[in-house]
């Protein structure tokens, strides 16, 4: 089996453990989320921080912090600025204090100065609830009209501007600015509510020159430093897709596809150099073939998020849909990944995680991180949870009646 996993942010998540243990998942993916991007942890902080998690009233059901997501890679390392070496130091005794605490599964991503990027937190789906969208016009409207990023034109066809141009018009001021902090939603370590403009183009200023080819040398010779260090401590780093998995705002991306992981696999072969399967990012792409990369890649997986994306018509927006609908096959996945898990040793079964999930019912009224409130990632877990129990009876049980 695989264990089941559920994001904690920690003692001001709105979500508290009782509800993780009411979930009925059994492992925490946390970090220490009040410390800034490139700042080293500590190990009495990262035992602090476990403690809360596992430290267990009596008679609660017990815990475990078996996941950190994220230790974030600063920009530095990625466009190998001055600050580089310092910052891979910092990320290494972050590292070594996790590894301290004995926990074995480390997520990380690579995607330059932005996280996640969406365009809308609370899209009115038919039912009432609410999800998380990418739309392309508004997103490019955001990059054109309101970032005016330096050579932003030549990234968008003459109808994807006009299309932009036209949704800006219409933006209202508080439109603009609700966008903007959508968009800041997605930066590293964010909760900020607005969007410093002139830092980020700063921030991407400093990727200039920096194509895919280097960032992903950057890379590598990151993962050559910290993997030997990783395999030593029996820790797997997990790299977690782009997200969505293709540039934006010109800068480049080195894990979107089944091509850029081989690449970094070959290039750092170390067993710790691993991957965080995200189905909902890496099934934005058509041509990402989902249960047969995690076939390809299957000794490499150690932590999954699993979720569902639907395309939309224009083929670049999509949005967030039900774990088990949208264009992911989670069946086909599911069995990838139960199959993996139950051939390793227990100690390194697979943890997953139902990533995000629809604001509904009372969610709705209450304050939640965006695509983490608990009663939509409680669907989705009960849904993975029921796919996954299904998929491990014996083949043709029910056949019979
Ligand atoms: C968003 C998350 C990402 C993820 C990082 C991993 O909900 O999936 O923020 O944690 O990209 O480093």
């Amino acid at each position: 089996m695989m264990r089941e996993g559920w994001r904690w942010f920690g003692p001001k998540d709105p979500v508290g453990l009782d509800a993780v243990r009411q979930a009925g998942a059994s492992d925490i993916v946390s970090a220490l989320h009040g410390r800034l991007p490139g700042e080293a942890w500590s190990p009495a902080e990262v035992e602090a921080h476990k403690a809360l998690i596992e430290n267990t009233p009596p008679g609660r059901t017990k815990l475990r912090w078996s996941v950190v997501e994220s230790i974030p890679v600063p920009d530095a390392i990625k466009h190998r600025g001055v600050a580089a070496r310092a910052a891979v130091d910092s990320w290494i005794a972050s590292l070594e204090a996790v590894a301290g605490a004995g926990i074995r599964i480390v997520c990380y991503n690579v995607m330059p100065v932005v996280d996640w990027t969406r365009t809308d937190l609370d899209w009115p789906l038919p039912n009432g609830a609410t999800a998380l969208r990418f739309d392309h016009t508004r997103f490019a409207a955001f990059d054109l009209c309101i970032l005016r990023r330096p050579g932003a034109e030549s990234d968008y066809s003459d109808v994807e501007r006009d299309e932009a141009r036209r949704a800006f018009e219409r933006m209202s001021e508080q439109e603009i600015a609700a966008l903007s902090r959508t968009i800041a939603a997605g930066l590293p370590g964010a909760a900020t509510d607005s969007l410093d403009l002139e830092g980020f183009r700063d921030s991407l200023a400093a990727y200039r020159g920096v194509d895919s080819a280097r960032l992903r040398a950057n890379i590598v010779s990151f993962l050559e430093k910290v993997t030997p260090i990783a395999e030593e401590r029996g820790v797997f780093l997990t790299l977690h897709p782009d997200d969505p998995p293709r540039p934006l705002f010109g800068l480049p991306r080195i894990a979107s596809t089944a091509r850029d992981y081989a690449a970094l696999f070959e290039a750092a072969p170390s067993p710790a150099n691993g991957m965080c399967f995200c189905t909902g990012s890496l099934g934005v792409r058509p041509d990402n073939r989902l249960a047969a990369m995690a076939r390809r890649f299957a000794s490499r997986i150690h932590f999954a998020h699993l979720r569902s994306t639907l395309r939309e018509a224009d083929g670049k927006s999509f949005h967030e849909a039900e774990h088990l609908r949208g264009d992911v096959d989670m069946v086909a996945v599911m069995r990838v990944l139960l199959r993996e898990s139950a051939s390793r040793p227990s100690d390194r079964a697979i943890v997953f995680r139902p990533d995000h999930g629809h604001r509904m019912l009372d969610d709705l009224h209450r304050p939640v991180n965006p695509g983490y409130s608990a009663i939509g990632r409680l669907k989705g877990l009960a849904e993975l949870r029921g796919l996954a129990h299904a998929l491990s009876q014996p083949a043709g049980k029910f056949a019979r009646h």
